[in-house]
């Protein structure tokens, strides 16, 4: 039998990590072959919110939940996990100043890292969610050294899976028939979502989606704007922000940079700048990659257009900006 693997979510009594443990549960995240350990972490004034959520993955009787930790203490929850999802963050309140919401979260991505860096599984891999989702990634790869570059990184994929959703939708195709589109940079509204090299898988083979939407268009504005706004309008709609999406892609992620991206296909991740495309090294900016036995790499020798170009320095300057604010409350 398969070893189990341990599984942290922090934030786990939040919306987010209500959808998100049961689908771990159930294997969605790792395989349906592969037994699992889930940590959860909160915060006190959230500990019996979680206690509920444990009784009710008790209650499901997961075949493949080997074990269930709830905790409010930060070395507990980071003991021994082999993948931490980190979707524990101080969310921007009304009236807050960004700097102290930035504040606020890199002190808690500071704590966590150490925790991360003395208690993990060595090899762990580590996945921001919480918002500022590109920034707390820097600042946990910078308060814990020890811990492969390599393996920390930062949610875009939901992002990457709604322009997906939107191109699907505007051909009246299967989802799952659309591929290679590319998100670039920050989990922000500057991000770039990106189809000049997505295509369609048709039963006459793969045709480029700037030949079947012949409308420019609406590939170069509505289509940019209605994927960036996503969340807001989710938020709209809901009156809480995107959760079930968001777990979905955080399952997405994993999955792929653990099993492997498909052949000819490729993803896009929050993942440290090595200067390809010419993005400042340093950055934690979203990227089109591949992922083979556990690695990433970025894809490489894309045509950037100017267009493109303009859109991709755009976002890596707010990543910059952010960064520099981000140093500055430290
Ligand atoms: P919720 O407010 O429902 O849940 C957050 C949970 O984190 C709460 O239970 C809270 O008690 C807990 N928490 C706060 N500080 C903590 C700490 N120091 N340690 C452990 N837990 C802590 O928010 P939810 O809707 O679940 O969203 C979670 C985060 O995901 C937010 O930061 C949000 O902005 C971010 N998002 C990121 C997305 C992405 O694509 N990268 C998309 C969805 C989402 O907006």
């Amino acid at each position: 039998a398969k070893e189990a693997v341990r599984v942290l979510v922090t934030g786990a009594a939040g919306q987010i990590g209500y959808a998100l443990v049961p689908m771990i549960a159930r294997g969605v995240m790792l395989g349906p072959e592969q037994p699992v350990v889930l940590h959860m972490l909160d915060i006190p004034p959230a500990a019996e919110a979680l206690n509920g959520v444990k009784m009710e993955l008790v209650d499901a009787a997961f075949p493949l939940l080997r074990g269930i930790l709830a905790t409010i203490d930060v070395v507990e929850a980071c003991t021994g996990v082999n993948i931490a999802v980190m979707v524990g963050g101080f969310p921007r309140k009304e009236g807050m100043e960004r700097k102290d919401v930035m504040s606020k979260n890199v002190s808690i991505y500071k704590a966590q890292a150490a925790a991360l860096e003395k208690h993990a599984a060595p090899n762990c891999k580590v996945l921001i969610v919480a918002n500022p989702a590109n920034t707390n990634a820097l600042i946990l790869k910078e308060f814990a050294p020890s811990i492969p570059t390599r393996n920390i990184s930062c949610l875009t994929r939901l992002d990457h899976n709604r322009a997906l959703g939107q191109i699907a939708e505007r051909l009246n195709v299967h989802v799952s028939d659309v591929k290679n589109v590319i998100i670039w940079g920050n989990h922000s509204s500057t991000q770039y979502p990106d189809v000049n090299h997505a295509s369609i898988l048709t039963k006459d083979g793969e045709k480029p989606v700037r030949g079947l939407i012949a409308d420019d268009k609406w590939l170069n504005s509505e289509f940019i704007t209605t994927v960036q706004q996503r969340g807001a309008a989710i938020i709209k709609a809901r009156k809480l922000s995107s959760a079930l999406s968001a777990a979905s892609a955080a399952c997405d992620h994993i999955h792929d940079w653990v099993l492997g991206t498909r052949q000819g296909t490729w993803v896009s991740m929050g993942v440290y700048s090595d200067g390809s495309y010419g993005v400042p090294a340093g950055l934690i900016y979203s990227f089109p990659v591949t992922c083979e036995k556990g690695e990433w790499s970025i894809v490489q020798g894309l045509k950037i257009d100017e267009f493109s170009r303009t859109k991709l320095d755009a976002t890596a300057n707010e990543l910059a900006e952010e960064k520099s604010l981000a140093y500055s409350c430290l």
